[in-house]
């Protein structure tokens, strides 16, 4: 194991968890092998910002009991079905699951995992996940093809930020005093990761997430 995939904690805020490498090369290979197999059923859909209708520059789908969708219409929200075929989503892999069993100690499993795609040029602005009523629980976010540049703020939108990058197979967790602290992905950086050939070039974020309290 190299001393990346070694390094446990970088000096973080409280309640925000980075495991480098925490997926050797062929669990991420193996995830991603789903992560296509899911896509074949739910496939990726742009969600639109609520009121303006405004398209996101990262594609979605999920994977699990719920999903996370948004659009213009409705806003955000989770939803049992794809927006466009209306089957329910795909169910969420045994390796998601024990992930989250191994590295949270939350009484209840996952209920949505959001797929997000980005494509070289796409982004995600500074946000807040906050549409879940289980905001006791963490947020587990699992890193794969492309590495990205990812900002971390404070719980006040205008508080300080760090940033560092998140590399294939890196798992991040955001809970306690952290699990409302603004984030974001500024950029991914195309050539640094492979997704297999039908996801394109880019980078795939899985974010699990409870949604209702158990
Ligand atoms: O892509 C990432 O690493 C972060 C994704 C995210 O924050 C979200 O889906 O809410
Ligand atoms: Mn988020």
């Amino acid at each position: 194991m190299s001393a990346q995939a070694r390094s446990f904690n970088e000096p973080m805020p409280e309640g925000t968890r980075l495991y480098r490498g925490r997926l050797s090369a062929a669990q991420q290979d193996a995830l991603l092998t789903e992560v296509a197999c899911i896509l074949r059923a739910a496939p990726l859909f742009v969600p639109r910002m609520p009121k303006t209708g405004r398209p996101f520059s990262v594609r979605m789908s999920n994977t699990g009991p719920l999903g996370w969708v948004s659009d213009k219409e409705k806003g955000y929200r989770y939803e049992p079905v794809h927006p466009e075929t209306g089957a329910p989503w795909p169910a969420m892999p045994d390796m998601l699951l024990r992930l989250w069993e191994e590295l949270t100690d939350y009484p209840a499993s996952p209920e949505a995992g959001l797929i997000n795609h980005y494509a070289p040029g796409a982004r995600m602005g500074l946000h807040v996940d906050v549409d879940e009523e289980a905001l006791e629980a963490p947020i587990l976010s699992v890193s794969l093809g492309c590495s990205a540049r990812f900002r971390l703020g404070g719980l006040k939108r205008r508080d300080p930020t760090i940033s560092f990058d998140l590399h294939g197979g890196d798992v991040l967790i955001l809970e306690g005093p952290s699990r409302l602290r603004h984030h974001g992905i500024d950029r991914i950086y195309p050539g640094t990761g492979v997704l297999p050939e039908e996801m394109g070039e880019g980078r795939i974020n899985i974010t699990l997430r409870r949604v209702r309290r158990p």
